[in-house]
């Protein structure tokens, strides 16, 4: 699963994606700062199910905080998109297809209106961030139309002299952006377009469907950043009212980057998406360390109660795609081979079946599956057993 990190330049997406990975990325105040895009890898928070047990896990990939497991998500994050992107304005529409991947897009909207559509810095409060959601909407509507039309006659013609069903074929042409049969066959029929021959779709008609497949394969939240500023707290609740489809999340970035770095260097104690921090040993900071950290607290944490930059990433996933976390364990034993306690957590898609677990875990447990069994509630479950978030579960096979 990637998770895309988009929005105009100078939004602060690096500073986002930094905050999320610690990876060494460049951040600065001038549009196009990123050109190339980097990946990495950012942590959602799910509770852990060692608490359940009264055990200590030792997480394979991730980490844990006290109950609180970290499990990786590959991230990436873009140049900066600017209005007419898709025909080649900016960086063009390169960044556009490093998208093509992404199962879900976080929009950073900088909420601060201290910069224009271009990136560029303006006075505080001077630009209008909802203009930035209509119109990134809009660039990717049109990547995707421009990728829909190229190929379309071609493709809708012989969809219909072979009497191929259009959805199969367009979902081919697709499935690089992770369009599915059954999600053409969906728009198709939500929007009343001829099944049976799409050489007659009019133009209309072929913007409609383009503009439906984009909502639903790249699903958006929106993180108001830079709430931390003067107009950020106006505009977050605005954009709120004004987007009611959308989550939109307060963030700041550059507020959860320090304390990240912070926590990482000893200074404070925090865990990413916790209500507060305490500070180790105040004699050890400096008095302008300590000016930086008490801002964060009164203009960001306890305002907004957290910095926004965990929950954005966690909603993400589990708000908007709907993921479940699963923990393969034993009824008798929640450790692997190697005595590493509860040491795996899948992130399953909704409504996942135990059958579907046993595949995720390997083909050979899948192929030779037996029964399931949840082991929190110690009960035996058969393949369609649906799974939910947290739950352990036991596959017993034949192998
Ligand atoms: N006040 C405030 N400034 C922030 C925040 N996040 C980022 N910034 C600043 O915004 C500027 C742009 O940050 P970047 O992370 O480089 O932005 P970007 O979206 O990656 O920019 P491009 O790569 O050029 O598209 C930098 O000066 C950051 O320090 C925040 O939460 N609050
Ligand atoms: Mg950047």
């Amino acid at each position: 699963m990637l998770i895309g990190i988009v929005g105009k330049p100078s939004c602060g997406k690096s500073t986002f994606f930094k905050a999320l990975t610690l990876a060494e990325v460049a951040i600065a105040s001038y549009p196009f700062t990123t050109i190339k895009p980097n990946r990495g890898v950012g942590y959602v928070r799910v509770n852990c199910a060692d608490r359940f047990f009264g055990v200590q896990c030792n997480p394979r990939e991730g980490y844990c905080l006290n109950g609180e497991r970290f499990v990786p998500v590959e991230l990436l994050d873009v140049a900066g998109l600017v209005p007419g992107a898709h025909e080649g304005k900016g960086l063009g529409n390169q960044f556009l297809d490093d998208l093509r991947q992404a199962h879900v897009l976080i929009h950073i909207i900088d909420a601060s209106g201290s910069t224009n559509e271009s990136g560029e810095p303006v006075p505080a409060g001077s630009h209008d961030p909802a203009r930035d959601i209509r119109f990134l909407e809009n660039e990717l509507d049109l990547w995707y139309l421009s990728i829909l039309k190229k190929p379309w006659e071609k493709f809708s013609r012989q969809a219909f002299v072979e009497k191929k069903k259009v959805n199969i074929a367009i979902a081919r042409q697709f499935s690089g952006l992770n369009a599915t049969e059954s999600m053409v066959a969906g728009i198709i029929d939500a929007l009343k377009l001829d099944s049976e021959n799409a050489t007659r779709w009019s133009g209309d008609e072929l913007q409609g469907f383009a503009t439906e497949l984009r909502r639903r394969t790249k699903p958006m939240i929106i993180a108001a950043n830079k709430v931390d500023a003067p107009a950020g707290r106006d505009n977050f609740e605005r954009l709120r009212q004004m987007f009611p489809e959308y989550k939109v999340i307060p963030c700041s970035a550059e507020s959860e980057l320090a304390l990240k770095e912070a926590a990482k260097k000893g200074m404070i104690e925090y865990a990413s998406g916790n209500s507060s921090f305490s500070i180790r040993d105040e004699s050890l900071l400096s008095q302008q360390q300590l000016n930086g950290l008490s801002f964060i607290k009164e203009s960001v944490i306890d305002k907004y109660g957290s910095t926004g930059v965990q929950e954005t990433l966690n909603r993400a996933v589990f708000d908007v795609l709907k993921l479940i976390a699963v923990f393969p364990g034993g009824l008798n034993k929640l450790s692997d081979q190697y005595g590493r306690v509860l040491p795996d957590c899948f992130l399953m898609p909704p409504n996942s079946t135990s059958l579907d677990f046993a595949f995720r875990i390997h083909s050979d447990i899948g192929n030779s599956f037996i029964r399931a069994i949840d082991v929190k509630k110690r009960l035996a479950v058969g393949r369609e057993h649906i799974l939910s978030s947290g739950d352990v579960i036991e596959i017993v096979s034949a192998k």
